[in-house]
């Protein structure tokens, strides 16, 4: 039985040796290494292998990262189960950006390079954080997370999922109906949603007329959920004051691309959140273990909702 490590070299030498230490019976393969396909049980990857056919008894496709919408879900075979990535080297980063972009959204720290740049020392007024609302679009598990890491700064906390929720010190709305209310009351919006074909352009002209006016935007969820033009436009004519963005569509985002030089943006190159290979392996191992036990796998993707 075998394990198919198709990612990067460097994380692949830790895997290799946590795999070693606690699955030994189970064949490690890195990149390009020759395996007979048929002894392929387990395949981790970013994006699904064109020869993904050729794994006649691939049971678990992992993804290396938290998303999956980059597989693209008619090229894993049927019987394949998918998994997406829940580790706590993921979650810790996200809490900590998630952070960050709050608080330089609060703060006003776009405003401040701003000023900078004309050397003007100039306080600009901002609100205790106890009337700053926050909402997530999104209550899975990073966004959970986050949550709690923002919980002693006082800022009111809501969120918006597809079922419904109930988590404490959060206000909770769910489903297209609750939609409006929850932008109603949102003063700085963080993304963390999955990408899928019921989210994909939700963060649009319409969404933001919803917000009220002057209010931010956290983006760290994919690039399509976002209407570019649609953002621009609302930062120019004043209905959104900033956004920061950790992905865009495409990525990179070409250098001409009039959001790079935008004074009320800023950009990260996708790094709000990067999967750990020690935690990674941990979190893998264990689902191999749960898998061949016949007990329920952590993080697997329902294929009929995209996530
Ligand atoms: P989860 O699957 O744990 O959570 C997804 C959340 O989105 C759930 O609360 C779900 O609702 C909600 N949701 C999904 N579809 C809808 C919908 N149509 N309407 C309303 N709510 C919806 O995901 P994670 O928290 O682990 O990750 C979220 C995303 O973060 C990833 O898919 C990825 O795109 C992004 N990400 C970005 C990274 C970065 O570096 N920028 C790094 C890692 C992840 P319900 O609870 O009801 O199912
Ligand atoms: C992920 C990501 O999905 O890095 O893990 O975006």
């Amino acid at each position: 039985m075998a394990f198919l490590f198709n990612s990067d070299a460097a994380r692949g030498a830790i895997f290799r040796e946590i795999f070693a230490r606690e699955l030994p019976d189970l064949q490690f393969v890195g990149p390009g290494q020759p395996v007979d396909p048929d002894k392929v049980r387990y395949l981790l990857t970013w994006t699904v292998p064109a020869d993904i056919s050729r794994y006649r008894n691939l049971e678990v496709l992992f993804s290396i990262g938290a998303g999956i919408d980059q597989f693209k879900q008619d090229s894993v075979p049927e019987p394949v189960a998918v998994v997406r990535m829940v580790e706590d080297g993921i979650i810790r980063m996200m809490q900590e950006y998630v952070t960050l972009g709050i608080l330089t959204l609060h703060r006003e720290m776009l405003a401040y390079r701003e000023l900078q740049k004309q050397c003007a020392w100039q306080p600009l007024a901002v609100p205790q954080a106890a009337r700053r609302r926050i909402g997530f679009l999104g209550l899975g598990i990073l966004a959970q997370a986050a949550i709690e890491r923002l919980k002693p700064f006082q800022f009111p906390l809501a969120g918006w999922s597809r079922s419904k929720k109930q988590i404490d010190g959060v206000t909770c709305h769910h489903g297209t109906d609750g939609l409006a209310a929850f932008l109603a009351e949102t003063d700085i919006l963080v993304c963390l949603l999955p990408l899928t074909d019921e989210t994909r352009g939700i963060l649009n002209a319409d969404l933001f007329s919803q917000l009220p006016a002057g209010a931010r935007l956290l983006h760290v969820g994919r690039g399509a959920h976002l209407d570019q033009t649609a953002l621009i436009e609302a930062l120019d004519h004043g209905r959104l004051a900033a956004a920061m963005l950790d992905v865009t569509d495409p990525e990179p985002l070409p250098a001409e691309h009039p959001l790079w030089q935008h004074p009320k943006v800023a950009i990260t190159p996708h790094i709000a959140s990067v999967t750990q290979p020690e935690t990674a392996a941990h979190s893998v191992i264990e689902n191999i273990r749960r898998h061949l036990a016949g007990k329920n796998l952590i993080g697997l993707v329902d294929r009929t909702r995209g996530y």
